[in-house]
């Protein structure tokens, strides 16, 4: 027999690690993952069918709008054995992503500026987390293997895959499910992303956190799009979110004025809760605004051509979105901005850019309607809603970094 099968052969399999063992091993991962920049690690069980039919409903009433990746794997989401064969737990984590200086109101009241989701300002945090996880799989394997035993079979997960990231979490002990459906820390508020690796070692189960929103309703009437159509439930194809990020085609009519300036995301129900106060700032420098992106102007960013827009978004979540949507996107900003002549002119010099489709080009005849409109009829102001989403930014009631 081969040295190395022989030295195999000796190996314990993982599943005889004794509950001791799986302690200090627990509380070791959590260790380990602060080390790696996680802000908590919690462990869950693999058991999500009291979300299989909630997430049947969402989906039955067509809420993915556009997502053919939400359903395309079935309740697939809501069993992580299935995603991965022989996992047993879940080791789900957060990563703290609120930028310094985020300032919020600065750019939601700045009609000129774009407003960029602060989760998108920085470095795409899919790979950078991904890496973290595989590096916390592999830490584990060798505290395994220098006891002894075979190694585990693990796989980290970010975002993508589909999993019910979100009510694992919430399993794991990291948060509750807020009303605006996202993952609230008690101490740590909304500002994280999370990640997880799939394993197969018995592991001690963390403790979920009860649900905190009490009577508060802010996210819901603050929703910009009204989006949040009942607690804890998201209609995606109202959201801004979605509607900027991940819709491919033209954004309907009926949500152009509603978006003001946000050109990539939304972060409005984020904004208005109070649980946020506390949240933390990131200790990741990738997650910083780039200079380029702190209050960009928009007829800067609608200047740039297919090659300066791949260029200065290398490395950033916005390249995903592509030049056609981020010019769509900035289209409704300028439609829904005070109109002036430099804005009427960038418009009709875009149109006659050679970059531009049919959908694009839609847009923009829409944003010079606006600004016709304006013209009889009187200049735009920020909605009611934005108004209040500001003031209550100001007002303090969430960090405005
Ligand atoms: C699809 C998706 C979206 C869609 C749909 C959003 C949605 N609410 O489902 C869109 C594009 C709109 C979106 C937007 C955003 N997203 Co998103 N998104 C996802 C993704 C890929 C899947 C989410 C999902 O499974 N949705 C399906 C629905 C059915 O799930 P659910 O909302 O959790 O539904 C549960 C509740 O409705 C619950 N439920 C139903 N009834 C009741 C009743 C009670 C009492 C309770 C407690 C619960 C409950 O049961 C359902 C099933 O479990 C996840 C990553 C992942 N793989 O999980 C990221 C994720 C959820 N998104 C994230 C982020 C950051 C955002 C944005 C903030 C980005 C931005 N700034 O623009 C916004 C926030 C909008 C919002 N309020 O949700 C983070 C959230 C981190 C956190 N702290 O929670 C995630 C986890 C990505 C990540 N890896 O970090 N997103
Ligand atoms: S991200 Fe914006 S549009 Fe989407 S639910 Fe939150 S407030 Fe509404
Ligand atoms: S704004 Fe209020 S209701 Fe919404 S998630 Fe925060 S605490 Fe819950």
């Amino acid at each position: 027999m081969p040295q190395s099968d022989q030295s195999h052969h000796q190996q314990r399999p993982v599943s005889e690690l004794p509950s001791s063992e799986a302690s200090v091993l627990a509380r070791l991962i959590k260790q380990w993952g602060n080390e790696l920049g996680f802000a908590q690690i919690g462990i869950c069980d693999v058991d999500l069918s009291a979300e299989e039919p909630k997430f049947q409903a969402w989906l039955d009433k067509q809420y993915h709008g556009e997502m053919a990746y939400m359903e395309s794997h079935g309740m697939m989401r809501a069993r992580p054995a299935e995603l991965h064969t022989g996992t047993t737990r879940v080791i789900s984590a957060r990563m703290n992503y609120l930028p310094p200086q985020a300032g919020f109101a600065t750019s939601l009241k700045a009609p000129s500026v774009g407003y960029i989701s602060r989760y998108a300002g920085g470095r795409d945090y899919h790979k950078m987390m991904r890496n973290g996880l595989k590096k916390l799989g592999q830490k584990i394997q060798s505290h395994l293997q220098a006891l002894g035993y075979a190694a585990p079979n693990y796989r980290p997960f970010v975002d993508s895959a589909p999993a019910l990231e979100r009510p694992l979490a919430n399993k794991a002990g990291l948060g509750w499910t807020g009303k605006h459906s996202l993952l609230l820390n008690p101490n740590a508020g909304s500002w994280f992303f999370l990640g997880e690796l799939f394993i197969d070692i018995a592991l001690p189960l963390d403790i979920a956190i009860e649900e905190a929103c009490g009577s508060c309703v802010a996210c819901i009437k603050s929703c910009p799009t009204d989006a949040i159509i009942e607690p804890y439930i998201v209609d995606a194809r109202r959201c801004i979110s979605y509607l900027t990020i991940e819709l491919q085609g033209a954004i309907p009519e009926e949500f152009r004025p509603l978006i003001g300036n946000r050109i990539y995301g939304c972060d409005d129900c984020q904004l208005v809760c109070p649980v946020n106060a506390k949240a933390p700032l990131t200790e990741q420098t990738d997650f910083h605004t780039r200079a380029n992106l702190i209050n960009p102007d928009l007829l800067e960013l609608f200047s740039w051509d297919e090659a300066k827009f791949l260029k200065i978004t290398e490395g950033s979540p916005i390249r995903r979105l592509g030049h056609h949507r981020w010019l769509r996107n900035i289209a409704i900003a300028i439609g829904n901005a005070p109109t002036s002549e430099p804005l009427r002119q960038a418009l009709q010099l875009k149109k006659q850019c050679k970059e531009i489709d049919a959908m694009v080009l839609e847009h923009i005849d829409w944003a010079l309607a606006q600004h016709q409109m304006q013209l009889e009829q009187g200049q735009s102001a920020l909605t009611r809603k934005t108004q209040r989403v500001i003031k209550a930014v100001e007002k303090g009631l969430v960090r405005d970094a």
